[in-house]
């Protein structure tokens, strides 16, 4: 389904909110995990779920387990994900990951998770923010609006034309940045500057790139669900992914 063209429910009228979830191995298709991708698979980029949308999901989970994988941090995931009269997304949903799954939830509650600036150390992050802005600041783009770096827990998110920027001026950056590469260029630049950071860069949305540790990436996800293969805790024999934008990611070592 295309989550533009799903019609809207007024936001005023009550719905009911899910009701228990059964256990996961009395689904219908028990061993089943579906995830879902958030921006440009369950709503369009930035923007709200629609009502169409979480009715087939909830009818989907009647099936299946399912569970959302989103880049941004949980707030924001909640902007787009909770409509009013709903219950919690990590209700909603058997798992919740943002943050790509440095956030994690399972039947509403929290799952252990690491965090980036941990990962890497405070020294080694203040040099890789000088060189960002720097570089930001000697851009010739046609608009900068605000938020440059998003300093998330487990990666930072990176945006030349900073992620204050309207829906209207995300669309004209995308386009500008296909004719002149100024993500990927930057990238390069962060590759060169950084080669023994361990870092891996993932353009995935409009307006900017994720930075995170090598390995946590949406799979980040998949270590709490399965360990090596092996179907941890809950015995999945099928895992599978729904996502807009599934390119390979360029990693600097
Ligand atoms: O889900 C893809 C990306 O969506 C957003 O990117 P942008 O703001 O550039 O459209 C961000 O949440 C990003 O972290 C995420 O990877």
């Amino acid at each position: 389904m295309d989550p533009n063209d799903a019609p809207r429910r007024p936001s005023t009228l009550p719905r009911a909110t899910m009701s228990s979830p059964v256990p996961f191995a009395e689904r219908k298709q028990p061993g089943i995990l579906c995830l879902f991708d958030v921006d440009g698979t369950l709503t369009p980029a930035r923007q709200q779920v629609s009502d169409a949308m979480l009715d087939t999901l909830k009818a989907l989970r009647e099936q299946v387990v399912i569970g959302f994988v989103g880049g941004s941090d949980l707030s924001k995931i909640r902007e787009q994900l909770q409509l009013p009269g709903h219950a919690d997304i990590v209700t909603q949903f058997d798992y919740g990951f943002a943050e790509n799954g440095l956030t994690a939830y399972r039947m509403g509650e929290q799952l252990a998770s690491q965090s980036f600036i941990g990962w890497l150390g405070e020294d080694k992050y203040k040099a890789f923010v000088k060189f960002v802005l720097h570089y930001i600041s000697q851009l010739d783009i046609p608009v900068m609006r605000g938020t440059f770096i998003e300093f998330r827990r487990g990666m930072v998110n990176v945006s030349p034309i900073g992620r204050n920027a309207s829906v209207q001026e995300r669309h004209e950056f995308e386009q500008f940045d296909k004719q002149h590469n100024i993500r990927s260029t930057f990238v390069e630049a962060l590759k060169k500057q950084f080669p023994d950071y361990g870092l891996t860069y993932s353009i995935g949305g409009q307006i900017s790139f994720d930075v995170f540790p090598a390995g946590w990436d949406k799979t980040y996800a998949l270590r709490h669900v399965d360990e090596k293969g092996r179907a941890l805790p809950d015995g999945f024999r099928e895992i599978h992914f729904f996502g807009d934008k599934t390119f390979p990611v360029c990693t600097s070592d």
